[in-house]
């Protein structure tokens, strides 16, 4: 198929006319020389909905195709961006108990539908049936996770329920899964098989619901997607420096910088406003949308053909609990009127090039941290590890705890259920990724300064290094922005 041009498009316009009326759909005028404009609208369109007739509204409403527009060259069928997955807040919630329990009870329905599958669990029992069963017998159950300890002599107790009753399993210490007692948490859903007695189930395995080993590499073409996260626009901290080495090498001729055609934003975009108590002592920007616009307006510098997606952080004007909608218009208009600019929930999944990109700012990743002894200790220096445990566990906030923020959907927002290829986070302020069963892991670090509350709980945060992703193989790269000298922002090969 030949390129959309500009001599194209009157063209094209009478073939378009002629295939609605033959569909029996009338074309207002002022709508027909709109199309006459912007033909690539009509794609976005169900034509079956418009009832006979297409007005200029119509056109005016549709959404903008992700990839069309004179900025945009038409993509290859297989390519383009999409969004699979985005939140848009529901007011389904009671303010009561029960908004709770049927979150809870869509958390076990759907992961242990997923363990269902899995062959480890043999000879699956509910807990209600475990009295029943033979003494030794090997037997399995699926339940959610309501306390662990440790036992004075080194064993784990833990507790799990499903929708029959509590059983208490045992992991010994001499046993094949006392390996696996660091990372279980409280309300994750986990598989055990082990044999039955009377008061105990002796765990022989642990299942975690887990990814499986991902395919071939889905993606094909040469470009490449960039990701950052944690900006904080309007922080005294901000190192403008590093962002603008940032702009000036996406807009230069460097080979890799000229296949950019994909930015990923995973939220803290500016500071904002009375996020903490005493802030605005540490704010250049104090109000919201003076905050956005100077975002807008260093984005607006970018060249148009790199489509950015935005999602907030805790930092941000969205609600602050996750799953966190796009962050309103009304504070962002500025970024909402940028037309290479798509606004989108944490977390959010997205479709560059056949290539899946799970964004979530990664605010839970304080709660994951603190609720797994190992990760107390590497966890803000790696914030990698903290995220392969939320694939492990197929979701972004297992624990549900006081340094968690979640809201309560009826249906459970934060299990991964669409499996990405990319696991893109934020929030740590630190760089760090990994491979993990064939996902490449990322945690895009940070444009702030160490700040105060940093210095204060130990954090070594590490702004200005920047990974992007070749989508046609999966490599991935650092971008170094913090160097001082003549020669501009280097790249760091990383090969996993
Ligand atoms: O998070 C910036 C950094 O501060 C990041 O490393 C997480 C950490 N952080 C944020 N809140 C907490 C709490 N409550 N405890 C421990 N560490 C925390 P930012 O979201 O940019 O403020
Ligand atoms: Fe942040
Ligand atoms: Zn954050």
């Amino acid at each position: 198929m030949a390129e959309r041009g500009e001599g194209e498009k009157g063209q094209g316009i009478e073939s378009l006319v002629v295939s609605l009326l033959s569909k029996g759909i009338m074309i207002a005028p002022d709508a027909l020389d709109f199309l006459k404009k912007h033909p690539e609208k009509l794609a976005s369109i169900d034509l079956d909905s418009l009832k006979g007739a297409l007005s200029l509204e119509d056109l005016e409403n549709a959404p903008s195709s992700l990839s069309d527009g004179e900025e945009f060259p038409t993509p290859r069928e297989d390519e383009g961006a999409r969004i699979l997955y985005d939140y848009t807040e529901k007011f389904d919630m009671k303010g009561e108990l029960s908004d709770f329990t049927n979150h809870f009870n869509d958390r076990y329905r759907n992961l242990s539908e997923m363990l269902k599958t899995r062959a480890e669990l043999k000879n699956l029992s509910s807990v209600n049936r475990l009295s029943s069963i033979k003494e030794r017998e090997e037997v399995s159950i699926i339940g959610i996770v309501d306390a662990k300890r440790e036992t004075r002599s080194g064993h784990y107790i833990v507790e799990v329920e499903d929708p029959t009753g509590v059983a208490k399993i045992l992991l010994s210490k001499n046993g094949p899964t006392i390996r696996k007692a660091d990372e279980i948490v409280e309300d994750e859903v986990i598989g055990i098989t082990g044999t039955a007695s009377k008061e105990l189930l002796f765990a022989e395995e642990v299942i975690f619901p887990d990814i499986p080993q991902m395919g071939a590499w889905p993606g094909k073409s040469k470009n490449v997607a960039v990701m950052i996260s944690d900006v904080h626009i309007g922080s005294k901290q901000f190192r403008a420096d590093y962002f603008d080495n940032l702009v000036n090498w996406l807009n230069s001729n460097n080979e890799v910088a000229r296949r950019v055609k994909y930015l990923l934003v995973a939220g803290d975009v500016v500071d904002g406003v009375g996020v903490y108590k005493g802030q605005q002592k540490d704010l250049a920007i104090t109000d919201i949308v003076g905050q956005y616009s100077a975002f807008a307006d260093v984005l607006d510098k970018l060249n148009k053909r790199i489509r950015i997606f935005v999602s907030p952080g805790n930092h941000d004007a969205s609600r602050d609990s996750d799953p966190q909608p796009a962050i309103p218009k009304e504070f962002s208009e500025t970024l909402y009127s940028l037309k290479n600019v798509s606004m989108i929930s944490s977390p959010a999944v997205v479709q560059l090039d056949r290539v899946n990109f799970l964004v979530y700012h990664g605010t839970a990743l304080d709660s994951v941290i603190a609720s797994i002894p190992s990760l107390r200790k590497t966890g803000y220096d790696n914030p990698h590890q903290a995220m392969i445990q939320q694939l492990r566990k197929r979701h972004l906030i297992p624990s549900y705890n006081d340094m968690s923020r979640m809201f309560p959907d009826g249906t459970d927002e934060m299990i991964i259920k669409t499996l990405p290829n990319v696991f893109h986070s934020g929030h740590v302020h630190k760089l760090g990724f990994s491979a993990y069963r064939g996902i490449k892991v990322i945690n895009s670090g940070t444009f702030q300064d160490r700040t105060s509350f940093q210095v204060k709980v130990g954090h070594h945060p590490q702004p200005g290094k920047v990974p992007y992703i070749e989508l046609g193989t999966g490599a991935v790269n650092i971008l170094d922005l913090t160097n001082e000298g003549d020669g501009g922002p280097t790249i760091r090969e990383e090969v996993f």
